[in-house]
């Protein structure tokens, strides 16, 4: 009977030999390609097969969970008008600043209602969307600040450097008012030459053209 006995191996030959993991130990099929399988395409595999594993759960999840809606961190926003405003979870409406904790669902998910804003006004509200008047016990909501109209009572949110507004426009006349009323700085041009005062220096009637 013819038998194998393992041969005599000295220490140079072990030398010039590859290590043990490296040799060929089968083959794993990668289209018409026959790679060795060896310690290093287990291991690729099984990090592919992990990661094949968790993006199917996170799949799983969402579908059966559902995916939580975006909350923006910062709503400050600019309206179509150029006020300040409140960004709706869509992060595309802008609503303005004083349809924030009014009763009403501006936004399509009610966000701009929501208790944590509104429970506590105005300490409830994020600071971009108060102005507070002349007479700090007394606050308006941001977009009424530099809207011609007097909201404070005072016209703090219309004159003064607090409320920094812009000059009037075209379609306003600047005058100093002989008494406080709806408007502050800046009257409507169709104040101007109605036969009553409104410029303490009757500029109103006899320098202002509509
Ligand atoms: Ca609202
Ligand atoms: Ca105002």
């Amino acid at each position: 009977m013819n038998r194998t006995h393992p041969q005599n191996i000295d220490a140079a030959s072990l030398g010039s030999r590859k290590p043990l993991f490296a040799a060929t130990r089968g083959c794993c099929k990668e289209g018409s390609m026959c790679i060795p399988c060896t310690r290093q395409c287990i291991c690729i595999s099984a990090v592919a097969l992990l990661i094949v594993g968790i993006v199917a759960v996170i799949i799983v999840l969402t579908v059966t969970v559902g995916v939580p809606p975006f909350t923006p961190v910062n709503r400050l926003c600019v309206t179509t008008n150029n006020q300040t405003g409140f960004l709706c979870d869509d992060r595309e409406v802008c609503i303005p600043a004083s349809q924030v904790c009014d009763q009403r669902r501006n936004c399509a998910n009610g966000e701009d209602e929501q208790e944590s804003l509104c429970s506590d006004l105005p300490n409830s509200l994020p600071e971009y969307l108060i102005f507070y008047c002349g007479n700090h016990q007394f606050w308006i909501y941001a977009d009424k600040r530099c809207d011609m109209m007097n909201d404070c009572g005072d016209c703090s949110d219309e004159t003064g450097t607090w409320a920094n507004c812009p000059p009037c426009g075209p379609q306003w006349w600047r005058c100093t008012m002989v008494v406080f009323h709806a408007y502050c700085a800046c009257i409507p041009r169709s104040f101007c030459r109605d036969g009553v005062q409104h410029c303490s220096d009757w500029s109103d009637e006899y320098v202002c053209l509509r």
